[in-house]
């Protein structure tokens, strides 16, 4: 009970400064995003990322029929409390739907503080630790010359640290090498398209694609490349140490992310620096693999991971342990998402890396933003809150279109990880 009539359970004083509208927007310029609009009741709009590749409608959802009556009179203001209120409140706790509309709040109320205060949100997080962020994208090609011609190219943009993917010998399509590489592949249509993967195949000729990756760039470009889940840790080990004289940036994802005892055999046979956690969405499931050492760098996604509030929390605990933050960063997160990211990179200590695979014209033209990426360095801008102003009447141009990404079998026909 309080004395204060004023005071409700929804936190704070009633008035003009609470949430009056939560919105969810449901775009498809060239590809699906899920953006949280949320408006004060005196017009202060706070924008959020919600999107989640080939599941979007399952997160909209969870923000329209689930989180949206609840946010109606809140305090902005109290973004810890409605993180707080939302995932313990919920009951039912973790997963990619649940963290990713959390996310999307969360990110939306730090826009609202920062647009209230009149300050970018990386000065609200503490000010600036560095003067720029440093980005990774990506290069790719069906074979080497592809590769090294992409190299080239992305490092003509000005990039110190690329990602390094190939297709492999007697397979189709593979991932992270699709026609169109600002995107990675999210077939249009009403189910998956399959494709045939075979980890001997990739595991004789990657050791191969990095070694040439790396004596055509010389020694100082960051090499990075992605095994996107589908080693078991013999395998892992193995390949570790067949690269270890590439000197990778990073090696991501060795092993499916289910199974976290299995990194300590990987870790006892190479030294080549791992990063995990893009499927990650909460710091419990970055614990063991933080405190017990087992990875380098830790890879959850601000939308995916519960928000700004969550990835400093992960970025703390990481920071402990001397593990770093290299945030995924792709296409099918919107620009909102990878503006929250960037002030978190600015203002966290611990932050090495942001994934950065760009966007094509028409993303940036529905949501205009204050981030910017030069020389291969990307800063958020100073405009209040995160920078981000979504042209709605574009958007609404471009339907919702039904899109899967791609599902893998191997060679027998079973399902393997894609
Ligand atoms: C990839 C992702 O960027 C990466 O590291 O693993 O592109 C991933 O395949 C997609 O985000 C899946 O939606
Ligand atoms: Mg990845």
């Amino acid at each position: 009970m309080t004395d204060d009539p004023q005071l409700s359970p929804g936190g704070g004083r009633p008035g003009a400064d609470r949430i009056a509208a939560a919105e969810v927007i449901v775009s498809s310029p060239g590809r699906n995003f899920v953006t949280l609009k949320l408006t004060t009741a005196d017009g202060v709009v706070g924008w959020g990322d919600a999107t989640l590749n080939g599941r979007e409608l399952a997160v909209a959802s969870y923000l329209r029929d689930h989180v949206a009556p609840l946010l109606i009179g809140r305090d902005p203001a109290r973004i810890e409390d409605t993180w707080q209120y939302l995932y313990r409140g919920a009951y039912w706790r973790r997963g990619p739907v649940t963290m990713t509309s959390i996310g999307a709040v969360d990110i939306a109320l730090w826009d609202i503080k920062g647009k209230v205060t009149g300050q970018p949100v990386y000065q609200l997080l503490g000010g600036a630790v560095r003067d720029r962020v440093l980005a990774y994208t990506h290069a790719a090609g069906r074979d080497v010359p592809a590769l090294l011609d992409s190299v080239d190219a992305v490092r003509e943009r000005g990039f110190e640290a690329v990602r390094v993917q190939t297709g492999v010998p007697g397979l189709g399509t593979v991932y992270g090498v699709s026609g169109d590489a600002a995107y990675e592949p999210a077939g249009r249509g009403v189910v998956p398209t399959e494709e045939v993967w075979d980890t001997d195949a990739y595991l004789r000729h990657i050791p191969g694609v990095l070694a040439a990756a790396r004596e055509h760039v010389g020694p100082e470009l960051k090499l990075l490349h992605d095994a996107h889940h589908r080693l078991t840790p013999g395998q892992a080990a193995r390949l570790g140490r067949r690269v270890e004289e590439v000197d990778l940036f990073w090696l991501e994802d060795v092993t499916p992310a289910e199974n976290q005892e299995v990194l300590r055999h990987v870790r006892n046979h190479t030294t080549v620096p791992l990063a995990i956690g893009e499927v990650f969405n909460t710091v419990w499931e970055c614990q063991s693999l933080i405190t017990e050492q087992l990875i380098d760098f830790v890879r959850t996604c601000v939308t995916h991971a519960g928000g700004i509030s969550h990835l400093r929390r992960i970025a703390a605990l990481a920071d402990l342990w001397q593990v770093k933050l290299g945030p995924h960063g792709p296409s099918d997160v919107s620009p909102v998402a990878l503006a929250a990211s960037v002030h978190v990179g600015l203002s966290t200590p611990n932050f090495a890396i942001q994934e950065y695979m760009g966007y094509p014209d028409v993303v940036h033209e529905v949501f205009r933003h204050s981030w910017s990426c030069t020389d291969g360095h990307l800063h958020p801008g100073d405009a209040p809150g995160i920078g981000i102003e979504v042209d709605e009447q574009l958007a609404a141009r471009f339907p919702y279109e039904q899109a899967y990404l791609p599902v893998a079998r191997r060679r027998d026909g079973s399902m393997t990880d894609w």
